[in-house]
């Protein structure tokens, strides 16, 4: 007899484009920090869904605005106003302190506008001849499958087949202000470095205490634009609202996606003051879906439980427990090199190769154990459950891995 477990990934296998490796777990239910798969066996949540979970799974006050807007209204296109539409923009302004904000859909579109802005706000506003603006980047960036996201991509698995890029893209290494420096310095043409926080896809890289607080002086000194992808840093994920926070830091343009909505409904948003945003007019922008009433309805909610709940604080308090029981087991162990992160956004790194599947194998291991978590880059595994995480079930993932690890 087949397994409800079994027939899932047969048929994702047959019918589904292979564009992911999933670790072979089916889930069907969760709840806070668990997850539950067909058979009903329970797991804790390491991954978040990549941090756009960080309420918990199906947190009651946002299914609650989700299915309260969804029996009222749910699109109306932007070719009409809506209730909510203006209610949910005045609270992201003032949430976030900037004058306007423009919502989309996915974290990627969201890069795309901020560019996109970028590009306007440099022929409109900078005096940067027609066509000739330059965006600039950060190695080991991660912003998104589109071609525009992956033009600005270092990874060979994201770009390779999939040219030719977009022209006007420059980049420079991370965590490196002489290299921006320089680069701002050689090339008047230069509209906007777009930069995250700390590096999710290159595998939870944090950069040095000062660089974004150098970024924002560098940028304001070459008078060009400070575009922070919080994306995935954003929304408590650190330890604060924003990781920028950290170094009370403001961008020029911030963009947010992923736990907007809770893990919900696809909602993001780009965020900037008037001088940038009313560079687009009416027409020159768009989508079908972006900031329709169940998106507004919903990041509303979902931004209340981060406050409410304190969730930043929580995230700050047990991403230190995290820490400090992963250097124990370093110590008692030669299989891990490193522990890195900040607030619930955490790493360790394997001590073995990239092209190793030993990463791979002790994420399966953890998975037979309770805890599901996913490798990136070979040999790192990121670990990032929701923000709602107590103090009890944190130790016990904990106990978890050190066991799986210490018996490997
Ligand atoms: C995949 C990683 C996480 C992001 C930042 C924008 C986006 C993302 C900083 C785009 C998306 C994702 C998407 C997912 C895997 C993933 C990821 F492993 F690649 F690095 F989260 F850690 N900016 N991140 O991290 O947002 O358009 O997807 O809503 O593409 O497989 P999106």
């Amino acid at each position: 007899m087949e397994t409800a477990t079994q027939r899932a990934i047969a048929l994702e296998e047959q019918y589904g484009a292979h564009n992911y490796h999933p670790l072979p777990v089916v889930l069907s239910r969760g709840q806070g920090v668990y997850l539950y798969d067909a058979e009903g066996q329970e797991y804790l949540d390491f991954l978040s869904a990549y941090s756009a979970v960080n309420q918990g799974h199906c947190h009651p006050k946002i299914i609650e605005a989700l299915t309260q807007q969804a029996q009222k209204l749910t699109l109306t296109s932007r070719a009409f106003y809506s209730d909510q539409l203006g209610e949910c923009e005045k609270y992201l302004c003032e949430y976030f302190g900037y004058d306007k904000v423009l919502m989309m859909n996915s974290g990627v579109e969201g890069g795309e506008t901020a560019l996109k802005l970028t590009r306007k706000w440099a022929y409109k506003v900078k005096g940067i001849a027609a066509n000739q603006a330059k965006t600039l980047y950060a190695s080991g960036n991660f912003w998104g499958r589109t071609l525009a996201a992956i033009s600005a991509s270092t990874d060979p698995d994201s770009t390779n087949d999939y040219g030719p890029f977009l022209p006007g893209y420059l980049i420079i290494p991370y965590n490196d202000l002489q290299a921006l420096e320089q680069t701002l310095a050689s090339d008047p043409t230069i509209a906007g470095f777009m930069v995250e926080p700390i590096q999710g896809e290159a595998g939870v890289v944090v950069p040095d205490e000062g660089y974004l607080r150098g970024v924002r002086e560098l940028c304001t000194k070459y008078n060009v634009l400070f575009i922070a992808d919080e994306v995935q840093t954003g929304l408590a994920r650190t330890g604060k609202r924003l990781a920028c926070d950290h170094e009370q830091v403001r961008p020029d343009i911030l963009i947010l996606g992923k736990a907007l909505s809770g893990g919900v409904y696809p909602v993001s948003c780009v965020l900037a003051d008037d001088e940038i945003m009313l560079t687009i007019r009416p027409g020159e922008h768009g989508s079908t879906y972006g900031g329709n009433p169940l998106a507004c309805a919903v990041s509303m909610a979902a931004l209340d439980v981060l406050r409410e709940e304190k969730l930043a604080e929580n995230a700050e308090n047990m991403g230190q427990l995290f820490r400090s029981r992963m250097q124990a087991l370093i110590q008692k162990s030669d299989l891990i090199t490193l522990v890195r992160g900040k607030g619930l956004l955490n790493a360790i790194v394997i001590n073995d190769t990239e092209e190793s599947g030993t990463a791979w194998e002790l994420c399966l291991k953890l998975k037979e154990n309770g805890l599901l978590a996913k490798p990136t880059h070979g040999n790192k595994i990121r670990f990032a459950p929701p923000l709602v995480i107590t103090q009890a079930q944190m130790q016990k993932a904990c106990d978890v891995i050190e066991r799986v690890v210490l018996s490997f």
